[in-house]
């Protein structure tokens, strides 16, 4: 951020590499981010994001008390100058802690109005606004989005909502978010689902909403392609919170979803930590699962609390959950035009904006360290090894004649029977392979 033209917001300098030694708190120590592996450089190799709606808009609230974070940028009364104060600092910061992608809602970036119209002239007035910004330090935007969940509007859902006017609604909002995002550049676009899904099924025509969905994802689709939008869409799975239910409750049911109306060549999944867990499942389990089927598409960077059952959006600093979660992603090949969205939110009681700083410099640190730890766990080659060996069987003989569907059930029986007898149990070696991931996490 050039000093001469803009105030500095944040009394922090900026942020460099110093090496796993660093016993500096505000240095990174694994993420360098003009250190090139394979070719390319960890910034370009990692994509991190900063989430808008948490670190700008987040203010510490929680459902006993308000928020607890002040801000000197959002002082002041008129509702458009703050905006633009605040996105001032927001880029401050992107450069300071050196993301080179920062993610929004449309309703994070500027103040609804009393009609829509007036709504999309705020919009423009910011997104123009980032549009300068976004030139001046080179950020980029890995996705938009559109908030169709805090409107009371949307109380009963958007694309699901039993009432067609707000599902116009709705895509006169996504069809204004999706030329933003256009306008801005945005490597993709997604739809996180908040309130698609039910409070009761007393009320809920379930298989119209889930056919109101999709015709919504479908408009969608068609309306950004018509403007040249070539970017990637994402449906972001989460079972609940704040519906009781939420339709795409995790990547499998979202496959499913996709599948059954005709939209899996058009969407691919972000993951996010949290609503893995609070799915029931790993996050490097949801990984797989969209990867199996070509479908991983990015990630949201966070963590929940295993003694918490709500959506506490952490930032991740396990170094093994992500490591494990990078190996299933470098298996896959990577999340290509996807990123690392820090999704994730400051402690109510972290307060300062130094906080927002070691809060990031952490996720960085861990997803980057990870990344480097899983590349050497993929190149050297036990686990891989250990895993095809397993599969073995299948590569010649009756099984590849299984995997090729040459055989049946008669086949099989006459072998049994005639030749193989009793097969010699193996044994799947969790403890050692848990042992031996340690030793790559532990080691030097
Ligand atoms: C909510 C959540 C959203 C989406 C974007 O749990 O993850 O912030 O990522 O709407
Ligand atoms: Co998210």
């Amino acid at each position: 951020m050039p000093k001469n033209t803009r105030p500095q917001y944040f009394n922090v300098p900026q942020i460099r590499f110093e090496g796993p030694r660093s016993t500096n708190p505000l240095a990174f120590r694994h993420y360098d981010p003009s250190e090139s592996i394979d070719g390319v450089t960890l910034k370009n190799r990692m994509r991190f994001s900063i989430a808008y709606w948490h670190s700008f808009r987040g203010v510490g609230g929680d459902p006993f008390g308000p928020g607890t974070i002040r801000r000197p940028w959002e002082e002041g009364r008129d509702a458009i100058s703050v905006a633009k104060r605040r996105m001032d600092a927001a880029f401050e910061f992107f450069v300071k802690v050196e993301a080179p992608f920062w993610c929004f809602h449309d309703r994070d970036i500027a103040p609804e109005g009393a009609t829509l119209a007036e709504t999309n002239r705020n919009l423009d007035s910011l997104v123009a606004h980032a549009k300068a910004l976004q030139k001046a330090t080179g950020v980029r935007l890995l996705w938009g989005t559109a908030n169709l969940f805090s409107n009371r509007r949307y109380m009963c859902g958007a694309a699901t909502n039993p009432d067609a006017h707000v599902f116009a609604y709705a895509a006169a909002q996504v069809k204004k978010a999706l030329e933003v995002t256009q306008e801005l550049g945005g490597d993709g676009y997604t739809f996180w689902g908040g309130r698609e899904g039910y409070e009761t099924l007393l009320n809920t025509d379930m298989k119209r909403e889930q056919e109101h969905l999709a015709r919504f994802l479908h408009m969608a689709v068609a309306y950004a392609r018509s403007i040249g939008f070539k970017g990637q869409f994402y449906i972001e799975p989460k079972p609940k919170e704040p519906t009781k239910h939420q339709y795409d409750f995790d990547v499998a049911s979202g496959i499913a979803f996709l599948r059954t109306f005709g939209l899996e060549k058009h969407l691919k999944f972000n993951i996010e930590t949290n609503h893995a867990t609070l799915a029931g499942h790993s996050f490097q389990h949801e990984i797989e699962v969209a990867a199996s089927q070509g479908l991983l598409g990015s990630v949201d960077a966070n963590a929940g609390d295993t003694l918490l059952g709500w959506d506490t959006d952490q930032f991740n600093t396990d170094v093994k959950e992500t490591t494990l979660a990078m190996v299933s992603i470098l298996r896959a090949g990577g999340l290509g035009k996807g990123g690392f969205n820090f999704d994730a939110k400051l402690r109510r009681p972290s307060i300062d904006p130094e906080d927002l700083f070691y809060a990031h410099i952490g996720g960085m640190d861990t997803f980057a360290l990870a990344f480097k730890i899983a590349r050497r766990i993929i190149a050297d080659g036990e686990l891989g090894g250990f895993v095809a060996d397993r599969y073995s069987s299948y590569d010649s003989g009756f099984g590849r004649d299984i995997e090729k569907g040459r055989v049946g059930f008669r086949d099989l029986e006459k072998l049994v029977l005639s030749k193989l007898g009793e097969p010699v149990p193996r044994s799947g070696r969790q403890e050692y392979l848990e042992n031996l991931i340690n030793r790559y996490v532990d080691g030097p």
